[in-house]
């Protein structure tokens, strides 16, 4: 057992939040050490370039003994309850009166000015972080963009001092070490099963998302999803639905044959309008105008800004069209919540039928709930990867299944199916491991397959 020397703040960890610690730490002066559960974390070398006077433990939390340790800050990768840190989370720091293990989001709210904007939720927290930047740019705001979106909390402090609001995306992982985030504005976007392995339950991953609304003065909520909504009194609460609003609550009505996107009575702009597609990135939208105006930003701009917004790339992206057939990429529906929304939210907006392309890692879920939706716009199934016999299982008396190797051929299969009108989703509920290196990589893959077909074929 290693005793870590007195008075040293232990960064665990050596990822992209890890380092941004270290970095921060020695901006302010502190002393720190760090470690890391792997024998060989990547970046070692360069971090021990970067600080040659830094110990750096690497291997089992077990064999340090943290006793005389100011504090630990850990990486959201990192299991607070991971044997040799029991007991860290209960103690409370005299010097800081928080938890003795804390991680960045909770370094950067203790010296943070600026208010925050802090997005998270099982699903569309990239999107909904990203259009809410977007519209802050559009007002005229200096604005900093970040959190589990890519660029650490801390490094946005120290890039961009003198940003008058930083937009962080928080995921459970994140908030789980973050004791009082004190947003301005936090949305609680939806909740499905996801990184249930690291929670226990579904009790647990919402309580632990709950942290977002900590002495939040406004809780953007969704209205269809009761668990959203703060589990305390406290923040003032800003429903959104995809229903029609009720009092001065966020919602989507049919006025005539537009569908608008609406704030109590008035109509801020037609669904029509908007570059993304589907009813659930309707709800994002309606999220972030919410999230908006709790904020102050100027309506005009906001209403431009998501105007403009084609979302991101492998989220319910079109790709092309070919003989009236549409192709959407939604590779980062990495689970059954995510897909379930891209295929109700397009199904609803469909002239055709869906062609659906999933499969892959299924990390356990259960893939029923997407029974009845494909039942309901479904024309075929195309299941392929580890996990096709499950999910074909689950679905099969309801839709049309077919199962092949890869998703390739399950292009192969969706081309010569889909007819005009119909529309073709890669949305696979799945991680990708078993074929690819990431999501990325299987929606480049599907991008690439697509655009080549479209090359080949005269429109
Ligand atoms: N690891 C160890 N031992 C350690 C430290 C890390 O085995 O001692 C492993 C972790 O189990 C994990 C990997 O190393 O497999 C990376 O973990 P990390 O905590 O070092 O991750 P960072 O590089 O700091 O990246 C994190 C977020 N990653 C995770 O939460 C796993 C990034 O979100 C985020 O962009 C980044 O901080 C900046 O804020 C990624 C993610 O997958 C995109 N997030 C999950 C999600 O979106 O579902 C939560
Ligand atoms: P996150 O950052 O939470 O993973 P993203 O914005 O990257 O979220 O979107 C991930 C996936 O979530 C998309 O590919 C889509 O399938 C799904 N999704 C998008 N909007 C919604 C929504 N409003 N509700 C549920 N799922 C959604």
């Amino acid at each position: 057992m290693v005793r870590v020397p007195s008075g040293m703040t232990v960064v665990v960890g050596l990822g992209l939040s890890g380092r941004a610690i270290c970095r921060h730490l020695a901006r302010t002066g502190k002393p720190f050490v760090v470690a890391d559960t792997r024998r060989e974390p990547p970046g070692l070398e360069a971090l021990c370039a970067d600080y040659p006077g830094v110990k750096v433990y690497c291997g089992p939390l077990t064999e340090l003994d943290f006793t005389d340790a100011c504090e630990v800050v850990l990486s959201p990768g990192v299991d607070p309850d991971s044997p040799g840190l029991e007991g860290l989370a209960e103690r409370i720091n005299p010097q800081t009166h928080e938890p003795m293990l804390v991680g960045e989001t909770a370094l950067f709210t203790r010296i943070n000015r600026a208010p925050v904007a802090a997005i998270t939720g099982s699903n569309a927290k990239s999107t909904v972080t990203t259009l809410l930047g977007e519209m802050a740019k559009a007002s005229g705001l200096r604005v900093a963009v970040g959190g589990n979106l890519g660029t650490p909390a801390l490094d946005l402090l120290a890039d961009e001092p003198e940003a008058e609001l930083y937009i962080l995306e928080l995921s459970s992982f994140q908030l789980e070490t973050t004791p009082a985030l004190g947003a301005k504005a936090a949305a609680f976007l939806n909740l499905s099963e996801d990184h249930l392995d690291r929670h226990g339950d579904m009790q647990a991953y919402r309580m632990v998302k709950q942290r977002i609304f900590t002495r939040a003065q406004y809780a953007i909520v969704n209205q269809d999803d009761p668990l959203t909504w703060p589990a305390y009194k406290g923040p003032e609460v800003i429903p959104f639905s995809s229903n029609p609003p009720t009092e001065d609550g966020w919602g989507l009505m049919w006025q005539g044959a537009e569908l608008m996107l609406m704030q109590g009575r008035t109509a801020w702009v037609s669904a029509s309008e908007l570059s993304i597609a589907g009813q659930h990135n309707y709800m994002n939208a309606l999220a972030a105008l919410a999230m908006g105006q709790a904020l102050g930003f100027d309506a005009l701009a906001m209403v431009k800004a998501l105007k403009a917004f084609t979302g991101l790339a492998h989220r319910s992206e079109t790709v092309a069209h070919i003989n009236g057939v549409t192709w959407i990429n939604d590779s980062k529906g990495t689970n059954v919540g995510a897909t379930l929304a891209a295929i109700n939210g397009l199904g609803a907006t469909l002239k055709g039928r869906l062609v659906w392309l999933g499969g892959g890692v299924g990390k356990g879920a259960d893939f029923s709930p997407l029974a009845m939706p494909l039942a309901n716009c479904a024309r075929e199934a195309l299941v392929f990867g580890e996990d096709r016999e499950r999910i074909s299982q689950a679905i099969t008396p309801h839709v049309t299944v077919r199962q092949v190797n890869d998703l390739t051929q399950a292009m192969e299969a969706a081309f010569a199916i889909a007819e005009p009108g119909d529309c073709v989703l890669l949305s696979p509920a799945c991680a990708s491991f078993d074929q690819f290196s990431g999501y990325q990589a299987r929606g480049e893959a599907f991008r690439r397959w697509v655009e080549n077909k479209a090359a080949e074929i005269p429109q």
